[in-house]
């Protein structure tokens, strides 16, 4: 069994080769980028089995996709080209470091993912794992993509535990809808990983609490507070997710870091999460993995970076309390 799936669109990524405005940068680098298979690549990169399944155009952005993130150890047998659309790209600014504010320009409506179903993807490939990852991202794709995603967070007997970052991208909407279909689709997972910044503004919620608060059926939800760390709530339940569940909220303060890009941390610290999740560590340590994958990826300018090795994170995340202030 394949430890996680994830699920979702990628894009051939333009990094600006200086800062400032998208209309003044006069050169772009290639890169890849795309939220579920950041996870997977950053998962693979830790040591475990993990699989990308997506839809990508006939053409060469899709070939670079499918190399890549292939490169990263992730299976991508189950990734399917489509002849009739195009593999989506898009160009990032630098942005400001201290504010992360920045330009993005997508080219991606229309692109092969965005017409990702239920009956155009093997569903016995993403239902294969230990753990499915989705997001938000998917559902703000297309009327299909939501229905993909209302099928997969559906309960069902044998379905996998269901990993759901919100990943809220405003722009991507197609309606006024986005805020209220992220809500149910969180409810339906098992664990969801959401922003405090994104829930005040989808959801006009204000701290960890009301959003757990608004969120009471995952057995694990994770507010991310960007500097300020992140907090995990479990549920005092039975199974593997909780087998240490203290039925209340575990607080780990995020690492100092000089930040390049904060695009990609998120992700990575949803990998780290997961990885530990899906290694029994209590909920502090998975925390602290979150927290050092998340480190890793924000000190560079594009999405992924090489993570610290198992072991090393490993010595990382033991280090006391004093270590983590
Ligand atoms: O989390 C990083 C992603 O935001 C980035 O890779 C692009 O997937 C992306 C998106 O749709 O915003």
């Amino acid at each position: 069994v394949v430890d996680v799936v994830a699920l979702g669109e990628s894009m051939v990524t333009f990094l600006p080769s200086r800062p400032g405005r998208l209309a003044d940068v006069p050169s772009f680098d290639r890169a890849i980028g795309g939220a579920e298979s950041n996870v997977a690549c950053v998962l693979a990169a830790a040591g475990h089995s993990t699989r990308w399944v997506s839809r990508v155009g006939a053409d060469g952005f899709g070939d670079h996709l499918v190399e890549a993130i292939g490169a990263y150890g992730v299976d991508v047998a189950s990734v399917r080209r489509d002849p009739a659309r195009p593999t989506g790209i898009y160009f990032r600014t630098a942005g400001d470091r201290a504010t992360d504010a920045h330009e993005v320009a997508y080219y991606r409506a229309g692109s092969a993912a965005s017409a990702m179903t239920v009956e155009n993807l093997d569903l016995d490939a993403v239902r294969a794992g230990r753990v499915l990852h989705l997001s938000g991202i998917t559902a703000a794709l297309s009327g299909d993509c939501l229905d993909l995603l209302r099928e997969l967070t559906a309960p069902r007997a044998g379905r996998p535990l269901v990993s759901f970052d919100i990943n809220h991208r405003p722009g991507l909407w197609r309606d006024a809808d986005g805020p209220r279909v992220l809500l149910e689709l969180a409810r339906g997972a098992d664990i969801v990983f959401v922003g405090d910044d994104e829930a005040r503004q989808a959801w006009g919620l204000h701290g960890a609490r009301a959003i757990r608060d608004a969120l009471p059926e995952p057995e694990i939800v994770v507010v991310k507070q960007g500097r300020g760390g992140a907090t995990a709530f479990d549920s005092d339940t039975d199974g593997f997710l909780c087998e240490d569940a203290t039925g209340t909220a575990t607080v780990v303060r995020a690492l100092k870091v000089d930040v390049v890009a904060a695009v990609g941390a998120g992700d990575a610290f949803a990998a780290g999460f997961l990885s530990a999740t899906l290694r029994g560590l209590p909920v502090r340590d998975r925390l602290r993995h979150g927290h050092l994958m998340a480190a890793a990826a924000l000190t560079v300018p594009g999405d992924l970076a090489t993570p610290p090795a198992r072991d090393h994170a490993d010595r990382l995340a033991a280090l006391d309390d004093a270590g983590w202030g």
